[in-house]
């Protein structure tokens, strides 16, 4: 089987479960684990922010910080199909107690002037705007890059306006691959920011989420009372260094492999824009092709290749390390067997 479903399904890789095995340990909720203490400490220095804190999971990462940021019954600013909204079980209602107010963006980004449009008023009726969640790369817009300058506009609105920023970096490092900008500087001026371990770097458990050190020293709080607090959690931290420090430049090799699939199908007359193709990611929508996305699953499966569908009509392809040059070739040769039913 070739797994297109998404980058989490891969392995970890040798190296990591050598440093696994080998790992020095302790109990992190004591504090005494220094290989968490390591991931950390490098996690903070590569996001350039002043301390991190290991989680369990992106969705942990990101609700550890929707509910440190706020209070209940504020409002957060999030794009219209931000993961953190769409995708994490209502979380940021049924935990922090917050509402979320959707905007939305350009493939993910939202602009300063939609921003500010969204931020409310100091008035008795409305809730406080508190936050702003920024995901880059975007999953649901495909993997879309945001870049720099739009980071860095958006940000500075947000600061000017006087709340704060959570970025949703779960893919961040294809967005440094990408763009060849430092995840540092695209983060510059948030208050907080989380990356994933587990998605594309291959490690098999583990986010991270970056700030102040006021503000990591609270949300360790919050992971304990979320139940997030791990004891001998270098043995996964040890994993998580190998990630930071070997997988991420290889990141790119997977974008290539995304973008000869993504230009093999548009060529084969499917609906697939490459243009949109910046990172790990290919969109197709099926719906030309007069066959739902549920039946390009089961179709495709049956033929040696599993994809996603995050829409009736929408599959989702996602390159990895465990994705080779020649299974992309063949899966490019599994879709030339459709071709002919490419239309209705
Ligand atoms: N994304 C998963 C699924 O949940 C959709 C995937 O296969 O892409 N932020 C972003 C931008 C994500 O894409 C994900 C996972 C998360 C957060 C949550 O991470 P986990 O799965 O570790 O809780």
């Amino acid at each position: 089987m070739i797994d297109l479903r998404s980058d989490t399904v891969t392995r970890p890789t040798a190296a990591m479960r050598q440093a696994m095995a080998e790992a020095e340990v302790g109990d992190d909720v004591y504090g005494e684990d220094p290989t968490v203490a390591r991931l950390e400490e490098l996690s903070a220095e590569r996001m350039g922010m002043e301390a991190g804190l290991l989680l369990p999971s992106g969705t942990m990462a990101n609700q550890v910080a929707i509910y440190t940021h706020t209070r209940r019954g504020d409002e957060v600013i999030v794009e219209a199909e931000a993961h953190c909204y769409y995708y994490e079980v209502g979380a940021m209602a049924a935990l922090a107690g917050v509402q979320a107010r959707t905007v939305a963006g350009d493939r993910g980004y939202v602009a300063p002037q939609q921003l500010a449009a969204a931020v409310r008023p100091d008035q008795l009726q409305f809730p406080r705007t508190r936050l702003l969640c920024i995901e880059n790369t975007h999953n649901r817009a495909g993997g879309a890059v945001i870049g720099l300058e739009r980071m860095q506009a958006t940000i500075g609105a947000a600061r000017r306006l006087g709340i704060r920023v959570h970025v949703d970096g779960a893919r961040i490092f294809h967005a440094q691959v990408a763009t060849g900008t430092p995840a540092a500087e695209l983060v510059r001026g948030a208050d907080s920011a989380m990356f994933c371990l587990s998605k594309g770097l291959c490690a098999p458990v583990g986010s991270v989420l970056v700030g102040s050190k006021e503000f990591i020293a609270e949300a360790r709080k919050t992971r304990k009372l979320f139940g997030g607090g791990m004891r001998q959690a270098g043995i996964l931290a040890a994993a998580g260094i190998v990630a930071l420090t070997e997988m991420v430049d290889r990141l790119g090799e997977d974008h290539q492999r995304a973008r000869r699939l993504a230009v093999a199908l548009a060529e084969m007359g499917f609906a697939v824009d490459p243009r949109t193709c910046e990172t790990n990611m290919v969109v197709m929508d099926t719906e030309p092709t007069g066959v739902d996305g549920a039946t390009w699953v089961s179709r495709l499966a049956a033929a040696g290749v599993q994809v996603g569908a995050t829409g009736p009509w929408r599959l989702r392809l996602v390159t990895h390390r465990d994705v080779s040059g020649p299974d992309i070739e063949e899966t490019i040769r599994v879709f030339a067997r459709f071709a002919d039913r490419k239309s209705a």
